[in-house]
């Protein structure tokens, strides 16, 4: 029996390392764009998380036969009109880096009180198969946007993404930790649930087989 594959369609090492521990023992061989798809590369032009996650997720799944997962995620925070939003990796143009959009958001947060830097982390998922979509999957977790950033692990924005449950920043967290309450390991889960009931789907039908 030929073991199904997964390409999970992120140039985003931290995504790779995040859904890659969320997908452990799936009975799945997950797959980079790197290993399958190498020289491609995709140019977000939506409006939304969805419309993104959806046009990056089909673009790949049109190129490779089998399961594509990609995903669109972004900070959004209520000062700031839901910015950065969709373009959270791009923020701090023309030279965007982790610690540059980190510095962008804030230089414009300077000033506004503790209680006015509401913000939240929102990841939509979209596995598609050949140029369809099969389905899709969000997740999103409330947090604080800190004074200054603390912490080292994860990526991007989360040295001043603050979790008041935890009492911590997301990289002060550990990834296991950030996984049981964050945006990606919310629809992570929600997305595994779902292949682990079409896998025994498959399973079914297999035996049912003459
Ligand atoms: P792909 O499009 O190749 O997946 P990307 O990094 O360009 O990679 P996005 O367009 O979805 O992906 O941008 C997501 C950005 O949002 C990411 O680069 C971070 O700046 C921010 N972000 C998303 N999830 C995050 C998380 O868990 N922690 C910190 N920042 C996060």
């Amino acid at each position: 029996m030929t073991e199904r594959r997964l390409l999970l369609a992120t140039t985003n090492p931290g995504k790779v390392r995040e859904i890659r521990a969320s997908f452990k023992g799936l009975g799945l061989r997950i797959v980079g764009l790197a290993e399958v798809l190498p020289g491609l590369s995709f140019r977000e032009r939506g409006r939304t998380f969805l419309e993104n996650a959806r046009a990056k997720s089909l673009y790949y799944s049109r190129r490779w036969d089998g399961l594509t997962l990609a995903e669109d995620s972004g900070l959004e925070i209520e000062a700031l009109d839901r910015a950065p939003g969709v373009i959270s990796a791009r923020f701090a143009r023309p030279r965007p880096s982790d610690e540059r959009n980190n510095r962008k958001v804030l230089r414009l947060l300077a000033g506004v009180p503790a209680g006015r830097r509401r913000a939240r982390f929102v990841c939509v998922m979209v596995l598609s198969e050949r140029g369809r979509v099969i389905r899709t999957f969000r997740g999103e977790v409330r947090g604080t946007i800190a004074a200054e950033p603390r912490g080292t692990n994860g990526f991007g924005y989360d040295p001043l993404f603050f979790y008041a449950p935890l009492r911590r920043t997301f990289a002060e967290l550990s990834e296991a930790d950030k996984s049981r309450v964050s945006h990606r390991g919310r629809a992570a889960r929600k997305t595994r649930a779902f292949l682990e009931e079409k896998g025994r789907a498959r399973a079914v039908r297999r035996r049912a087989l003459p």
